[in-house]
């Protein structure tokens, strides 16, 4: 009986766990080709290449087709395979765990990024896009933009190691840049879909980036992005479980969650 009571907790316990963190989707990996990419982005984060432009100065690089057409495809028919939460307008899935909003507390319980997903680190990590482990994301905010929807102007902020890396599909966009303090708007920059968009340095500490609503005309395309970071603060693994396992724990990761959803929301 006891045995029973136990196996019945220990099950709502996981069930809860789930609902806190990101849904399974174990679609098999979508492998990349674009060889044309490796070592592109070598030193780029830490400014120690020439920048090719103003934007570039600032931080800002998009490297057009970044994944194929069929990447493209192959990439949001996993995204659909998951489920996503809609936050205002927007809808998103968090893979790799919720991001901790608050400074206190054990941090995000880590777990693992989609299969279906790990070529796409791959490949950023092949472009030279990561110095260190400290960098190298253990987070991917999927973004699906309903018609008419977009992101209000927003920093990441210091629950991420300062680098972005941003892959739009199914539709093209611009990203608007304007510096925090005087609000000027310093760059529009084009997303194309299949792009990847990569910000750092000045771009991620002094401004902010939005994306304008989508277009609504019959048979718009939806957009899509991948937006992979590294969240600075994890639980270890003892304090992992004891969130998973525990009421008060579990009671803590579903505040934890909505207080995420709740600062999402506020960027819409
Ligand atoms: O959709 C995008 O490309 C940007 C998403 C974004 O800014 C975010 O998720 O914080």
């Amino acid at each position: 009986m006891a045995e029973a009571a136990a196996e019945a907790a220990a099950e709502a316990a996981t069930k809860a766990a789930a609902e806190a963190g990101s849904e399974a989707n174990d679609r098999v990996p979508v492998v990349l080709a674009q060889p044309c990419h490796a070592g592109l982005l070598a030193g780029w984060a830490d400014g120690e290449v020439e920048p090719l432009d103003a934007l570039d100065a600032l931080g800002i690089r998009v490297v057009p087709e970044f994944v194929t057409a069929d990447e493209e495809a192959a990439l949001v028919e996993c995204l659909e395979a998951g489920r996503f939460t809609s936050v205002g307008g927007r809808e998103l899935q968090n893979l790799g765990g919720v991001p901790p909003v608050l400074d206190e507390g054990p941090g995000m319980v880590v777990e693992p990024l989609p299969e279906w997903l790990g070529d796409v680190v791959a490949a950023l990590n092949a472009a030279g896009l990561y110095s260190g482990e400290a960098a190298v994301p253990n987070h991917c905010l999927a973004n699906r933009y309903p018609p008419g929807t977009g992101i209000a102007p927003h920093c990441d902020g210091p629950r991420f190691a300062p680098l972005v890396a941003d892959i739009s599909l199914g539709a093209d966009a611009v990203m608007v840049f304007s510096e925090v303090a005087s609000r000027e708007i310093v760059a529009e920059v084009e997303l194309p879909a299949r792009s990847l968009l990569v910000f750092a340095r000045d771009a991620y500490h002094k401004h902010k980036h939005a994306i304008a609503s989508s277009p609504t005309y019959e048979g718009s395309p939806t957009r899509y992005s991948l937006t992979l970071r590294r969240v600075k603060r994890v639980a270890e693994a003892g304090a992992a479980r004891e969130i998973l396992y525990t009421d008060e724990g579990l009671r803590a990761a579903r505040a934890a969650k909505f207080a995420h959803l709740r600062l999402i929301s506020e960027k819409e």
